[in-house]
């Protein structure tokens, strides 16, 4: 939980203006169930208790650095219109500048972590060692401001699909001078993430994949791949580091078909390499329903597994198989992703990035503030209704009744193994099963409207600790 003991200004970023002028030094704060304001939070209320703890622990939410601070809303068929008065040079001197006011954004939107890549914080420069002496220079005021406002480092990244060098992919190119240079950016990055406390230490595939199998030894670059993921796990236990690596889905784009598709398949390429016990999976909405598959699919694969790591939280513009990482906005699928992180106990390491972009048209800088709170808000909604399910128990019940057969003879008898092939044979011949006496309906809809009415409810207040009764409709 971020402590907070005393209001910051920006001045105490070492900002000589007020990057956010609109808010006129007020954080967002939660208002009161339903309050309806933009820049006030109308659900999420960080500290207090959900089923004994925090909100805040429940949701250790997380800013992306490079759609928060870097993106520009460009898009293929045209350059970018977002206003970003931090944007601009690619100096030091800006990058120093643009991260006081990363810091600054958090701490006003009340985000307790932060996710980045090697080269959204520094200008590359000339070359792999000019960049990496960028980074050694900037990492002490890494410091200085996590320390000034207790925001910790969520998890950190290595950036190996945009440099040209990559267009083949990077552990998985043609050419092994390219694997080199993704190595020494993921060792620089472990070093790195050690000495600012990072959680976690994300592997995402960005090129890993193919664009023309019939030209591919895909044996080759299966190899290569996990020889690097090798080489990673051995430096970590090497610099005595004790960071948790994720690796994050996604099955499409920029390649036809990316190595890393879901979360069944990086849990089989892991085993055959000996790797599974080194990695959990960042679960990201958008990437799993890339997969056409919902995103509680992943996360429960992923928890069953032993292996959920942490969420990207954004969800795609439906229908259009695209990437588009906009703003988690439908409180459905945010109660789904509850369901199953309340299973699982939480996310422990992991947090919950906000991998996700206002649309072009919304481009100013308050734009930013309004989606997290709205993002921040929708998945809250899903907290609180997946703890009234869990308190309620009616979910459990069901899923009790539906599976209650295999506690006869029967049914154990199959799963442990105890019955013959012949008596559980013997057992089809003597009975045959009939729908509605034997095999009950499973009343799917009525059960899914358990989900509706658990929502439905929340936004009344129901199972809310602290509500402020501030009804209005948003205009
Ligand atoms: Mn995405």
């Amino acid at each position: 939980m971020v402590q907070t003991p005393r209001v910051l200004s920006y001045r105490d970023f070492g900002l000589k203006e007020d990057p956010f002028p609109f808010l006129k030094g007020q954080p967002i704060t939660f208002r009161g169930i339903g309050c309806g304001e933009p820049l006030a939070f109308s659900c999420y209320n960080p500290g207090e208790k959900i089923l004994g703890k925090a909100m805040n622990i429940w949701l250790p939410m997380a800013m992306a650095f490079w759609h928060t601070m870097r993106g520009l809303l460009a898009d293929m068929f045209g350059p970018g219109t977002a206003v970003r008065p931090w944007e601009g040079q690619d100096t030091m001197e800006n990058a120093e500048n643009r991260l006081r006011v990363a810091f600054y954004f958090m701490w006003m939107q009340g985000i307790q972590f932060w996710c980045f890549h090697d080269t959204d914080i520094v200008p590359y420069g000339k070359d792999l060692k000019e960049f990496h002496a960028n980074i050694d220079r900037i990492v002490p005021l890494i410091l200085e401001l996590q320390k000034l406002t207790g925001i910790r480092c969520g998890w950190v990244t290595q950036n190996l699909f945009s440099h040209p060098m990559y267009c083949k992919g990077a552990a998985t190119g043609t050419h092994p001078i390219v694997w080199a240079h993704a190595f020494a950016q993921t060792r620089k990055m472990l070093e790195v993430g050690k000495k600012i406390g990072a959680r976690n230490h994300v592997f995402w595939g960005g090129r890993e994949g193919y664009n023309e199998l019939l030209l591919l030894l895909l044996g080759l670059e299966q190899k290569n791949l996990a020889r690097f993921l090798q080489m990673a796990v051995q430096y970590r236990k090497q610099i005595g580091a004790t960071v948790q690596f994720l690796i994050e889905p996604k099955p499409k784009e920029p390649t036809v078909s990316q190595y890393d598709m879901c979360m069944m398949v990086v849990y089989g390429f892991l085993r055959r390499f000996g790797l599974a016990s080194h990695f959990k999976g960042n679960i990201e909405v958008n990437h799993a329903q890339l997969v056409d598959l919902p995103v509680e699919h992943e996360l429960t694969v992923a928890a069953d597994l032993g292996m959920l790591g942490g969420i990207d939280g954004n969800q795609g513009t439906f229908g259009d198989g695209w990437d588009t990482d906009d703003f988690l906005a439908d409180p459905m699928i945010a109660l789904r992703i509850m369901i199953v992180v309340l299973k699982n106990g939480g996310l422990r390491r992991g947090v919950v990035n906000w991998d996700a972009k206002p649309r072009r048209e919304s481009f100013m800088p308050e734009d930013l503030f309004r989606t997290h709170t709205a993002g921040m808000d929708t998945l809250a909604y899903g907290l609180r209704a997946a703890a009234l399910l869990q308190q309620e128990g009616r979910l459990e019940a069901v899923i009790a009744e539906r599976y209650a057969p295999w506690l006869s003879d029967l049914g154990r008898g199959i799963a442990d193994g105890s019955m013959a092939p012949e008596a559980i044979c013997e057992a089809a011949y003597a009975h045959q099963p009939q729908l509605g006496t034997d095999i009950p309906s499973s009343h799917i809809e009525s059960h899914r409207y358990l989900l509706t009415s658990a929502l439905q409810r929340c936004c009344e207040g129901v199972g809310s600790t602290h509500i402020e009764p501030k009804w209005r409709l948003a205009n």
